[in-house]
This record gives structure tokens, sequence and C-alpha cells, in this order.
């Protein structure tokens, strides 16, 4: 039996790669970590940037123990100053007293990356507040000089994260005034994306709609419960959303996979201020189940503070996140288990109910090509209190499954106990607990005939 069809869009296999990751971190650190800033004005003397014991090797450690698989460094944030010694500017740390300006903190940052096994990806903000071009045609041919240093100087880079935001007003070599830019026209996007992408083929390039990877439209950690995968990204250049729930839901009919990125971070900065204090343990565990729970990759930014290292408060809460996420999915109940299914494609094996429980990423359930709802019953073998279940779609084949429902057999009875619309990488749902060996999918709606790659049950930690 041949598999289903291809349900378009699908994703490409650097976005398959891409969702495979779940929880990466981002690193905002520059001048503004000195000075108390969040956006600086871009008049910062090189000379305020002065970690006392910068240790890029103890961000990635911190990174890897939470779980993450990434990291991402603000190369330069919107005040111009650059933390790589750029041929293309005086504005770096080649003119700060760290280091004697023989520092490269973008190195610094690769390179423990590739010790601690982690991807790196790195910032480059579009609007530069330092620089006495910015607005006229010489500004853009400097970032896309900049873009090719960072894209070519540091090894293999797995996201480029273009920012929307353009504020206006700044230092501009002196200027000191307001320049406003077309957003949609100014920086010439397609252009610097071509670049990026010839430079780095492999890496997802990050903005408001994507090329790759979308925003999710908000900074708060919240993917909206209904989450597709896939919109129609027509319209929305950088720094132009007018409807953030568009960007939150994605669009169920959307011509393009474009994946949404949860960006949020661990304090109420981006950048470390000494008076605010990383989010509590629930806080942060509520931003996993509204963004990895629901499909998204959770980006979280964990900066580095006046020493240059991850604070020590951080790295404690960092852990016991870590801990409550491991123990909530150390043992799932399904592995392994037998599993049957109200049809199997063709009747053939390889699409058996089974699939779903093999371990296999490659292997999937899949339904007959009419079919639009279909129950999937996994069999635990023995009584087990379970309180989450964790679904994925075969995503090569697109996302297809708009409604379902999870019900689990408490005596005869099939109990409902999570429903949910769309799945897609992965949909996580927490119920209370309940002592059971069987526990039902149903598939109440589906665009096309629906298909399941996983199905893990959680026994109760
Ligand atoms: C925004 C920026 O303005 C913030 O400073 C921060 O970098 C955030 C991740 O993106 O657009």
């Amino acid at each position: 039996m041949q598999p289903p069809a291809p349900h378009f869009p699908v994703p490409s296999d650097r976005q398959l790669r891409w969702h495979a990751l779940e929880f990466y971190g981002f690193l905002h650190f520059t001048v503004n970590t000195f000075t108390d800033q969040e956006w600086g004005y871009g008049d910062e003397s090189p000379s305020v940037f002065n970690p006392t014991a910068l240790d890029a090797r103890q961000w990635a450690r911190a990174a890897r123990d939470a779980g993450m698989r990434g990291l991402i460094l603000t190369a330069k944030h919107h005040d111009g100053f650059c933390l790589w010694p750029s041929r293309f500017t005086e504005h770096s740390v080649q003119h700060s007293p760290w280091k004697g300006g023989k520092g490269d903190v973008v190195r610094e940052f690769v390179d423990a990356c590739a010790e601690y096994g982690l991807k790196a990806g790195l910032y480059l903000s579009p609007w530069d507040r330092n620089h006495a071009e910015y607005g006229r045609p010489a500004y853009v041919e400097y970032y896309r000089n900049q873009l090719e240093e960072l894209l070519t100087g540091y090894g293999e880079i797995f996201e480029v994260w273009f920012d929307g935001a353009n504020g206006g007003d700044g230092y501009y070599g002196g200027a000191r005034e307001t320049r406003r830019i077309d957003a949609r026209t100014y920086y010439n996007f397609p252009a610097l994306w071509a670049l990026a992408r010839a430079r780095q083929p492999n890496a997802v390039l990050f903005s408001d709609a994507g090329p790759d990877i979308r925003w999710v439209g908000n900074e708060a950690g919240y993917a909206s419960a209904t989450c597709w995968a896939k919109m129609h990204p027509g319209g929305i250049a950088p720094g132009t959303v007018d409807d953030v729930n568009r960007l939150g839901r994605g669009e169920a009919d959307g011509a393009e996979w474009r994946p949404a990125e949860v960006d949020v971070s661990l304090r109420p900065g981006w950048f470390y201020h000494p008076r605010e204090a990383p989010r509590a343990l629930d806080e942060l565990v509520a931003i996993y189940d509204a963004s990895v729970a629901r499909g998204c990759c959770l980006l979280l930014n964990i900066p580095p503070d006046r020493r240059g290292r991850i604070p020590d408060e951080d790295i404690a809460r960092l852990r016991a996140f870590r801990r409550v996420i491991d123990a909530r999915y150390a043992h799932d109940a399904a592995a392994g288990k037998t599993a049957t299914a109200s049809e199997v494609r063709g009747d053939d094996p390889a699409f058996a109910a089974a699939r779903v429980t093999d371990g296999n990423p490659e292997t999937y359930w899949a339904a007959n090509d009419d079919t639009r709802a279909a129950t999937l019953t996994v069999d635990l073998g023995e009584a087990t209190r379970v309180n989450a279940i964790r679904l994925e779609e075969y995503l090569p084949l697109g996302q297809r499954v708009e409604r379902f429902a999870v019900d689990v057999r408490v005596w005869d009875q099939w109990l409902e106990t999570a429903i949910g619309t769309t799945i897609g990488a992965r949909r996580i749902l927490a119920f209370p607990a309940l002592t059971t060996s069987q526990v039902r999918v149903r598939i109440l709606g589906a665009q096309a005939c629906p298909t399941l790659k996983r199905v893990a049950v959680y026994a109760v930690a």
C-alpha cells in the first residue's frame, strides 16, 4: 500500500530538523548589560563593555544541563555594539577593555557550543541606533557585510534571528534624531535571506513571518491552544505585524509551512538587570506547557550578568525546571506496547497502529484516504497510574488533525480526560491521574486521512 499523498504544505528538511530541537536558549548580552538598559541608544562607549569573568563554557553548560539543544547569541543588538571584532566597524569589542580589545565573544560562544554538543545560532539586529548611515542604502550594505562575516567565519549556524523591531530614534553617528524606514522595503529582506541561505543552507531563518519559522506573536511564552504550523505569510514583512493572534494560531488553510517559535525571557527583561529576578518555577513550567507542549519550539532567554556569567540563581531555577520536566516524562508506559486502530491503511502492517509505540520516528500509523475520523487504542498491558499523553503527527506528510479527544478506560467505561484541536509536531496534555491499562485517542476531525507517529502515555512520577 502506498503511503498517504502529502497534504500540502509540508516542511523542508531544515524545518523538520528544527522541530526536533524543542527547546533552546537565547543570550542577550551587550553594552546594555553594563548600562542597565533594554534598548541602548547607540551612543554607548565600547569602554563600558567590561565583563570581569566572561565564561561562554558556563553558558553552554547551563544550557545543556537545562535540556536545551542550542543557543542563540545577540551578536549585535539595536545599540549597534558588535560582540565580535567586525572588519566593518570600530564599534565593537575591539575597542573595549575586555581582553585588551583582543577578545571575540562570538568565537568563544560558538566554540563553547561545539564543546557542549549544542547548536549555535546568531541574532544580528537590523535596526542599528549607532550607525551614521542607518536609514540610507549604505547601512543596508553594512548589514549585509556583517551578516556575511558572521555566517562565513564561525562555523555551522543553526538559526539566524532577524528582529522586526524598529524604534525610530537613536544616536546615528551623532545626529541624535528619529529615522523612520519602510520596514517592507528598506532592508530588502529577500536578498538578505538569499545570502543567509547561500552561506548556511542548513540554518533556519526566523523573522515575524519566516521564511522558515515564525514569531508566535507575543513575548510571554504562550502559543495559542490551537496552533497550526502553517499560514499565509504574504503581507507580513518583518516589523509589520498587525494581528498577533494570526501568528499565534497559524492558519488551518495556510499555504506555507511556517511553524512558530516561542521566545520569552527567564527574567522580566531580555538583558540582565541587577534588580530583576528569574521567573518562579511554576511560571517556567506553565511556559513549557504553552509552548513545547503545543508543538512549538521554546527559545528561553538566559541573560549573562556583568561578570559575563549566568547568575547562580538562574542556573538553580533552570535545574529545578529540568528536574520537573524529566520526572514528568521519565516513564512512557506505552513504549513498545500493542495498539489497535479502527482501521489501518490498506490493512498494511507498515501503517499498523503499533507504529505509534515502536520508538521509530520514521514509522507511523495511517488511515485510508477517505477517512477523517478514527480511534487508536494503546494497551498498556498492566494497570498503570498515568496522567499525561503525548501525540505526534508524521510531519513529512503535512499537518492534518484538527480535533481529537483522549479517553482512559476506568473499570469498563471510557472516561474522556482531554480534548484538543491541533497536534502537529507534538501535543502533550495532562489530566488528573488515573489507574488504567488502556488509553484511546479519538481523532474527531482531520483535513486529510490522519497519521500519528507517536503516542506516549506517561506514568505518574
Ligand atoms: C525584540 C527586541 O526589541 C528585544 O530587545 C529583544 O531582542 C526581543 C527578543 O526582540 O524585538
